[in-house]
């Protein structure tokens, strides 16, 4: 038996949806639909590792939704659902928990980085968030995953962990039909592009994210042609002139992201864009960038507050997209127990 090629990735509905989120991820979806069959998820079960208001997350897993469709995903063709809606999720990562390493977890950046001083009072989900990660991508037996950069860590614990379960268990795997061993693929992470770490527009050494506690390091995607334009004016950046070339952005963080903002916006490499803009200075290239961002944007911002008015039609492409998504969960589900040794 082979495996064909498909799809999986996911966003959390953590609110503050943002322009990395967009480029780092969303872009890709978008580009994938055409030629793969993809599962794309609003990842909730991974949202509540972190506290989050239960009278808030309704309506940002609405809002992740919205801006996968307004961002162009088709949820006819492709599968849009919320992970909580298909038990196999948690039920496989408890299996993965099993086969996952504390070692393994241990090393992972995200946890320490998200736990900070506070490791102890760190929720246990948000510890084994890679293994339930693992679990979402396994679960479909997924080929590719597109993330950011952020992410590729915890791809390769998948990879890892995927590994370990075809060794631990290769003859039950064998003997359910997998002659070459292989039950669970190895995934492929697919970060590429100009825009795969997008920075804090306030600090070009940090990630532009949800938590970040100001609101101007990040453009989001509700932000209206006012308020892009303002933050992006904002901007910190340093004095020179945008260099000619690529090798001028080494130690220019600020410079390198709005340049790779740019990029990915355009959808052109950073060597085009300073093809046209190296010389320039920021008081030129800001207004540049503003005005693309806006046009890129904005319109998206105006869809999802279309589609944010019909909250009884977005649950319903998630209940829609769940159905579809068990479908093809189920057997996968039923296998895995089988080569465990679970009767039923
Ligand atoms: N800054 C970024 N640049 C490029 N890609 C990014 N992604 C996130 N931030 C950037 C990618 O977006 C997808 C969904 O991310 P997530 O929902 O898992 O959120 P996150 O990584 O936790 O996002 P934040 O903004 O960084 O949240 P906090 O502040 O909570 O840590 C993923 O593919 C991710 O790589």
């Amino acid at each position: 038996m082979t495996h064909q090629e498909r799809v999986f990735s996911g966003v959390q509905p953590t609110g503050n949806l943002h322009l990395g989120n967009y480029l780092g991820a969303i872009t890709k979806f978008v580009a994938l639909q055409e030629s793969h069959e993809c599962l794309y998820c609003v990842v909730d079960l991974h949202a509540i590792t972190v506290w989050q208001d239960p009278k808030e997350l309704a309506g940002n897993i609405r809002e992740v939704t919205a801006a996968f469709i307004a961002s162009g995903i088709d949820p006819k063709k492709q599968i849009i659902f919320n992970q909580s809606q298909v038990s196999g999720h948690a039920e496989l990562a408890w299996v993965l928990n099993c086969v996952a390493r504390m070692g393994w977890l241990n090393r992972m950046t995200q946890f320490k980085e998200k736990a900070g001083k506070h490791k102890e009072n760190a929720s246990v989900g948000l510890f084994t968030y890679p293994n339930l990660m693992a679990a979402d991508i396994l679960l479909y037996h997924a080929t590719h995953v597109p993330v950011g950069e952020d992410q590729k860590q915890h791809l390769e614990l998948a990879r890892d962990i995927a590994q370990k379960f075809n060794v631990d268990f290769a003859e039950t795997i064998k003997e359910a039909g997998f002659e070459e061993g292989i039950f669970f693929p190895q995934p492929e992470p697919l970060i590429q592009g100009p825009a795969t770490r997008v920075m804090s527009l306030r600090d070009g050494s940090k990630k532009m994210s949800k938590s970040d506690p100001s609101e101007m390091s990040r453009i989001t995607m509700t932000d209206d042609a006012d308020t892009i334009a303002k933050k992006i004016r904002k901007a910190k950046t340093d004095p020179d002139a945008l260099p000619s070339e690529t090798d001028g952005l080494t130690d220019r963080p600020e410079a390198n992201n709005l340049v790779g903002i740019y990029a990915a916006l355009k959808g052109v490499s950073k060597e085009e864009v300073l093809k046209d803009h190296g010389g320039a200075q920021f008081s030129a290239f800001k207004p540049a960038l503003a005005e693309l961002a806006v046009e890129k944007v904005s319109p998206i911002a105006d869809e999802m507050k279309k589609l944010l008015n019909e909250p009884a039609e977005l649950d319903a492409i998630l209940k829609d997209g769940a159905n579809r998504a068990q479908t093809i969960a189920d057997p996968i589900m039923k296998k895995t127990k089988e080569i465990v040794g679970f009767i039923g």
